[in-house]
């Protein structure tokens, strides 16, 4: 794909080749933020760096013309005009069958405050954010991943929902304020799956407090991007529009704002392997889950146990 801009969510990496076959002088690669939920005014910077050709003569670098801030349908365009490269290195074809079919709500919200806590919204509330209604929290005693190898329990729970509590037009801004919708509450819910089954994962924004694009990073593996589009998912015409053949293989993705993104893995990486958004604060927000992927059958497919000298906490 050729093209004159990129656009990169947080976390996401990308490879680029740039072409030098402009006339010799000096240009700017600009950036600037994308900014995709509505009603946020512009706050865009752009930060700048010089490409300077072998022996041109000193000119004032030119300006390149960015997307607007908000240019969502641009955003848009770029992330789905990516393919990959078929047979290239560590390419993976999509595996075929999947074992878990995922529906899971992206959506930010509100929890009441804890007791004693200094935590005083008006309303005595907090924002907070969920996967299918569940706002995750990190236990602060034993690691997942020790819990997991050790076998002790309390640490989380391995009832992570195929699907969202509640069935609601996901993406109707008449909801933003619905306290039915709004509301969360706290959870360590994970999702145990058998080592090397695959799964299948509808990302689906909700309007909850309003849109905004998420960027969904998943530890362990990649996925392939199957299909995504703006609005509630249909799952009788979507799944028409996946690509098969040659979808991105990726380990970050941006959920669309007001949309949906589906992605397919397969468990082949024992461990416990956290999924959240890459928005740094949406994480203690609670926009996290867990996969604990079961051993495999061969030593090679089994997680070594913890080093001698792991550090206690
Ligand atoms: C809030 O959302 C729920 C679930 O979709 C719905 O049943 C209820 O009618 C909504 N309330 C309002 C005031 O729209
Ligand atoms: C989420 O859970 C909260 C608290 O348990 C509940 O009040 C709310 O209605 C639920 N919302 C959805 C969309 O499931
Ligand atoms: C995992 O499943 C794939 C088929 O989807 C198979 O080719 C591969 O051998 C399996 N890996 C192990 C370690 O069982
Ligand atoms: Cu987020």
């Amino acid at each position: 794909m050729v093209t004159d801009f990129i656009v990169i969510a947080p976390g996401q990496t990308i490879d680029a080749l740039l072409t030098a076959d402009q006339p010799a002088a000096s240009y700017y690669m600009a950036a600037h933020t994308y900014v995709s939920s509505e009603d946020v005014p512009d706050t865009t910077t752009s930060t700048t760096g010089i490409i300077v050709y072998e022996n041109a003569m000193s000119s004032t670098p030119r300006t390149p013309v960015l997307p607007a801030f908000n240019d969502t349908p641009t955003a848009h365009k770029f992330y789905t005009s990516l393919t990959a490269l078929v047979n290239a290195p560590h390419w993976v074809p999509v595996p075929l069958n999947v074992d878990e079919h995922m529906f899971v709500t992206v959506s930010l919200g509100l929890i009441p405050c804890e007791a004693g806590s200094n935590c005083s919204g008006p309303l005595h509330q907090r924002l907070a954010a969920s996967l299918n209604n569940a706002s995750f929290e990190f236990n602060t005693k034993l690691s997942m991943m020790e819990a997991f190898v050790n076998n002790v329990d309390g640490i989380y729970t391995t009832d992570f929902p195929n699907q969202p509590p509640l069935v609601f037009d996901y993406t109707n801004s008449d909801n933003n304020f619905n306290t039915t919708i709004v509301m969360t509450s706290k959870s360590t819910k994970v999702k145990k799956l058998k080592f090397n089954s695959t799964v299948e994962m509808v990302l689906q924004n909700t309007a909850s407090l309003g849109i905004e694009s998420h960027p969904m990073h998943l530890h362990g593996f990649n996925f392939h991007v199957l299909a995504q589009g703006f609005g509630n998912y249909d799952p009788i015409n979507d799944p028409k529009k996946f690509n098969l053949v040659n979808p991105q293989a990726r380990n970050t993705i941006a959920v669309p704002a007001g949309g949906w993104i589906v992605i397919r893995f397969q468990a082949n990486n024992p461990g416990v392997w956290l999924m959240h958004c890459h928005m740094d604060i949406h994480v203690p927000w609670g926009l996290s889950m867990a996969f604990v992927v079961e051993n495999g059958p061969t030593h090679s497919t089994t997680l070594p146990p913890p080093p001698r000298d792991l550090p206690k906490c």
